[in-house]
């Protein structure tokens, strides 16, 4: 009588290394440099860039421009419009933008960052609607984000942690306002904040008393690399003092069984182990969904 061998089947669970998972759960954070290349971004600053054309038209069809800098590079532009405007002209367009356009549900579906994400939540993955564009126009007040926790933003949602995939589309450094950030923060309860109010965008604040002894660390880093942090975990980012726009994206994901938060927006199962024929198409997304009518 020979012995049956049994095989278990392999589950894959992401592409972290256990270094890189323990890691994160430690400090709250991981970074993954050159995660995405530039095929990666064409997309997402594709998307972008039409939705800088248009206030480019916006502005100028009020005057308030003399040129619309067509010809402008991706880093440029955005910043050579505003040149000459006030805090008020760009906070019209809002501190951060959460369009759906194509070129962001193609980022907010890349394999290599649910790869990444997958290693810490497993393969049920919804994209959680909280995703924000961010241009940080040279010198605009609303540029600099103070300490916050990103659960601040969402301290009822019954979600136990979203996970923030952040990624600068050009190199993010000291001068152009990178990401710093607190680590072994996240295990914190929400801290006390409050509604700042001197960038006129009502930023979430964590309240001084919690602000005594920071243990900053600035992340510098490059175009298509990403930091992954865990949303009770305290970062902030400086002024931009260049003289072109330091742009970022910052996604999140959570566990399917999770708070959808849908009075944050739209968002859609963007992986799935279990049930990959119930993943979201870009046509999902886009679609008209009469229960938003009312945001
Ligand atoms: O991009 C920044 O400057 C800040 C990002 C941030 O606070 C966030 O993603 O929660």
């Amino acid at each position: 009588m020979h012995s049956m061998s049994i095989t278990t089947p392999q589950i894959t669970w992401g592409n972290l290394t256990s270094e890189q998972i323990s890691y994160y759960d430690r400090e709250g954070y991981l970074i993954l440099p050159h995660l995405l290349n530039k095929e990666d971004m064409a997309r997402v600053i594709a998307s972008m860039s039409a939705k800088v054309n248009q206030i480019a038209h916006d502005l100028f069809a009020h005057g308030l421009v003399a040129s619309k800098y067509e010809d402008s590079p991706f880093e440029w532009r955005l910043a050579q419009l505003f040149a000459g405007l006030t805090d008020a002209h760009f906070l019209k367009y809002g501190r951060s933008w959460r369009d759906r356009l194509p070129g962001y549900f193609d980022l907010m579906s890349n394999p290599k960052i649910l790869d990444a994400v997958e290693s810490l939540i497993g393969g049920e993955i919804f994209a959680n609607p909280v995703y924000n564009t961010r241009p940080k126009v040279p010198h605009v007040a609303a540029g600099a984000v103070p300490w916050h926790q990103d659960k601040s933003y969402w301290p009822d949602a019954n979600s136990n942690p979203v996970i923030t995939v952040w990624i600068p589309l050009v190199d993010a450094n000291l001068e152009n306002g990178c990401l710093h950030i607190w680590p072994r923060t996240h295990r914190k309860r929400v801290l006390s904040y409050h509604r700042e109010t001197h960038t006129g965008t009502g930023y979430t604040e964590t309240d001084a008393q919690h602000l005594k002894n920071v243990r900053v660390v600035p992340l510098p880093l490059e175009a298509g690399g990403a930091i992954l942090f865990n949303d009770r975990c305290l970062h902030m980012s400086t002024p931009n003092n260049t003289r072109t726009v330091r742009w970022s994206v910052d996604l999140r994901y959570q566990p399917t069984d999770q708070d959808p938060m849908p009075q944050h927006g739209i968002g859609f199962l963007a992986r799935s182990r279990r049930y990959p024929e119930r993943m979201a198409t870009l046509e999902d997304w886009l679609a008209y969904l009469p229960e938003h009518e009312a945001r």
